[in-house]
């Protein structure tokens, strides 16, 4: 393995159920990571939308799969591909896979709830197949990506936070900034 210098800034891997929140968090994670930085700073923050990104635009599958309307991953090239982009630090990665990184790129894992009646509601409006909304909605009642987390991650960068409203999203976003402030004073 490759010794890279220590980063810059964490990463932080946004993960939950599809439709827990995990884009409008990461979105507004970035506005306002983006604001705490400079011109000459030399790693800048980056919001990474995985499966849009890397997955579906740049490949990292094996074919779209019709009945799950998704496309099937190619894991191997995907963490061949991220292994670099994830160096400098300042990703803000976006997945509802949180158990296929190697714990050394993350350094805070943010696993995001939801109601599985409001979940169920927000994947219908996304007019997901049938199969697809029951699929998540019941993974979401069992805690799948939760357990996957706290499986795969040390238990202290794992925080589960609930993302029900607009306040929460606020709330939530303003703890990760400062957890980010906190960890750069640690780090510097
Ligand atoms: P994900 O990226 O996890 O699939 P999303 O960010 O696209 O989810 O959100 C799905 C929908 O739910 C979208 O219409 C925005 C809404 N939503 C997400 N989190 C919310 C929250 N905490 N309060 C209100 N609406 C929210």
């Amino acid at each position: 393995m490759t010794e890279h210098p220590p980063r810059r800034l964490p990463n932080v891997l946004i993960t939950g159920t599809p439709g827990t929140g995990k884009t409008t968090h990461a979105n507004q994670l970035f506005e306002a990571l983006q604001a705490t930085q400079s011109e000459d700073d030399e790693v800048k923050w980056e919001h990474i939308n995985v499966g849009d990104e890397f997955v579906k635009n740049r490949g990292c599958h094996s074919g779209f799969n019709e009945e799950w309307q998704s496309w099937d991953v190619d894991e191997d090239k995907l963490l061949d591909e991220l292994e670099l982009v994830q160096v400098p630090g300042g990703k803000i990665l976006d997945w509802h896979t949180c158990d296929i990184f190697p714990e050394r790129w993350i350094d805070l894992v943010v696993v995001l709830r939801c109601d599985h009646a409001l979940l169920w509601s927000r994947l219908e409006k996304r007019a997901y197949p049938l199969a697809k909304i029951q699929e998540n909605n019941t993974a979401e009642i069992m805690e799948v990506v939760l357990m996957d987390a706290r499986e795969s991650y040390a238990e202290e960068i794992v925080v589960e936070l609930k993302s029900e409203s607009p306040e929460e999203v606020e709330e939530n976003v303003a703890r990760i900034v400062a957890w980010v402030e906190a960890w750069r004073k640690d780090h510097s």
